[in-house]
């Protein structure tokens, strides 16, 4: 660690629908590799990595979200202060899809009616060839109609928590969008 090292805290919220993908993809990026089998989250896990580059230290605190409904009350708590979202959907899977802006529709509600940087993330593209699945330009639009909606960009990755594509990409590309959006709105402390 040097003294010219800025070092940044991020709060990452995971949102989709359950079986996305999201413990996957965290996992993935712990380092923990890709896991075979369900294990359905409870309300919430939260861990730690920390990530060092030239110009700064990121600890990101990423938070694993239940998707499923009959935890919503426990999840609220969570969005709450969240510096930003890797928003989840399955490729292969079009309700997943359809069902993101209730998620984001959550995460404003729950964290004082704003807006917080967004990579949207199209998972499970390993599947491409072998079932049908959500071509990349439809990620691509909603990507597009979400830097319209909240006035600054809204990426879209592809990535595969089983072979591990992009995961990495996926947390260096928000950590990008929250510097970012700090700078723009000068919201740092
Ligand atoms: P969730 O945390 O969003 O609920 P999980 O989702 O990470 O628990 O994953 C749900 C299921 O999808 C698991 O399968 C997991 O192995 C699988 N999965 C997650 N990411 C990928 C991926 O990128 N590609 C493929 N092919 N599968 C993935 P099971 O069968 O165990 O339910
Ligand atoms: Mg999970």
């Amino acid at each position: 660690m040097s003294d010219t090292q800025k070092k940044s805290v991020y709060k990452i919220v995971l949102l989709g629908d359950g079986a996305v993908g999201k413990t996957s993809i965290r996992q993935q990026y712990l380092g923990k590799g890709f896991k075979e089998g369900y294990s359905m989250t409870i309300g919430a896990d939260f861990c730690v990595k920390r990530v060092e580059l030239s110009t700064m230290i990121i600890t990101f605190q990423i938070w694993d979200l239940a998707g499923q409904q009959r935890f919503d009350v426990v999840r609220e708590v969570y969005y709450r202060g969240s510096s930003g979202a890797l928003l989840v959907f399955d490729v292969s899977n079009a309700s997943s899809f359809e069902n993101l802006p209730a998620w984001l529709n959550e995460l404003t509600k729950n964290n004082y009616e704003r807006i917080v940087p967004i990579v949207l993330i199209g998972n499970k593209t390993d599947l491409r060839g072998t079932v049908p699945c959500l071509p990349k330009e439809a990620g691509q639009q909603y990507a597009k109609a979400l830097t319209d909606w909240t006035g600054f960009e809204v990426p879209y990755l592809e990535t595969s928590a089983k072979t591990g594509l992009n995961v990495d990409e996926a947390f260096m590309l928000l950590s990008k969008q929250i510097e970012s959006f700090l700078d723009k709105y000068q919201l740092r402390g």
